[in-house]
């Protein structure tokens, strides 16, 4: 047979994928084909679902909820959320992280939750370069943080994108979140382990560490913690052990860990992966996996009874609010009162 990529053969097969590919991309989903695609590990599918569950518009609710409906989560997944300013290492700590568990035989989805990126553009270029070799592995499914966001943000969805990587069967799922405004807390309520990521010798005012953050986190991990940065680091990492020191023991009944990375050389990163390991299992018998699982589903519904409340009414009373804006800018009306006012006239004023 001729290997001639001018043969009539191969001319044929390159327009039956190219056909193919048409069809693929013209494909009108219905929840129910989405749904068994993503179930099947379709990783087109499975991006395309998470879009669905992006959009905040009113009419897209139905779809979505029969989407979900049919999706769900085997919940035999860890949750692992990522936070630290931008720079702290996340991305590149997540590849090797996400690599070195593909190794071990895990499935890796990595979703992205960054506020920020809606006016900066530039973590969603910057996450897609950087996660280049673990995007490509068949076992792992990357999704960049999404550029478009209503109130609330992009965190609004993501609980449902980790539901959806779950039933399309990632068993890892690794949440980056840019330690900025509200974004860390939302991730936490939607991760079993959360990881706060530090560099060391950078000074907490620096890194604009609340001690809110810290109170959350399980693990502290002090990244790019390599060669002449060691020192520093390890100045650091007892800064923080100390201060942990005095807070109160978190809810999770386990000390939080303070650990020494280097995503550059390796170092460290067996060791928190043990550690995470070390978590799971010691929750799963005490119970706090559990419970922490069953609260976070409480705290989902809460979220999107206010999420939903917002998004219809802007929807419905665009207009109204537009002109109490413009009487509040003039000065003709009070915030609280224009507030009040918009809440309560009815639907589609
Ligand atoms: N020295 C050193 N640099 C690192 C390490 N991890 C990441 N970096 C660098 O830090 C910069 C920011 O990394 P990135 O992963 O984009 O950070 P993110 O904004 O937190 O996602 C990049 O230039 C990386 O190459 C590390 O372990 N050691
Ligand atoms: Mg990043």
């Amino acid at each position: 047979m001729s290997s001639d990529a001018s043969s009539p053969q191969n001319a044929r097969s390159r327009a039956r994928d190219a056909a193919r590919a048409l069809i693929q991309s013209a494909q009108v989903w219905t929840p129910e084909s989405l749904a068994k695609a993503v179930r099947e590990g379709q990783r087109e599918a499975l991006a395309q679902a998470i879009t669905w569950v992006e959009s905040a518009h009113p009419d897209h609710q139905d779809r979505n909820e029969a989407l979900l409906r049919l999706t769900p989560s085997a919940g035999q997944s860890v949750r692992i959320g990522f936070t630290g300013i931008p720079g702290a290492g996340k991305s590149t700590l997540i590849e090797r992280f996400g690599l070195d568990a593909v190794r071990r035989g895990a499935r890796v989805a990595v979703l992205a939750v960054d506020p920020s990126s809606q006016r900066t553009q530039g973590a969603l270029l910057g996450d897609k370069t950087r996660m280049h070799d673990l995007s490509k592995h068949p076992d792992a499914f990357v999704r960049p943080s999404a550029a478009s966001s209503t109130l609330g943000g992009v965190a609004r969805s993501t609980s449902e994108a980790i539901q959806l990587c779950e039933a399309a069967g990632y068993d890892l799922i690794l949440v980056e979140t840019v330690g900025v405004g509200q974004s860390e807390v939302t991730v936490r309520s939607m991760v079993d382990v959360f990881v706060l990521m530090l560099i060391g010798g950078a000074g907490d005012d620096v890194q604009g560490i609340k001690r809110g953050v810290v109170e959350m986190a399980d693990a502290v991990v002090v990244h790019k913690a390599e060669e002449d940065r060691l020192a520093a680091c390890r100045t650091t990492a007892g800064a923080y052990r100390q201060a942990l020191h005095v807070l109160p023991q978190p809810p999770s009944g386990s000390d939080t860990e303070v650990m020494l990375v280097s995503s550059l050389t390796g170092d460290g990163h067996d060791a928190l992966w043990e550690h995470i390991q070390h978590l799971t299992e010691t929750w799963k018998k005490s119970g706090w996996w559990k419970t922490q699982r069953t609260q976070q589903r409480l705290d989902a519904m809460h979220r999107h009874a206010r999420q939903l409340l917002i998004e219809s009414h802007m929807h419905h009373k665009a207009e109204a609010w537009t002109r109490l804006e413009k009487d509040v800018l003039e000065g003709e009306a009070s915030p609280f009162a224009s507030a009040r006012s918009w809440v309560h006239l009815p639907l589609n004023s």
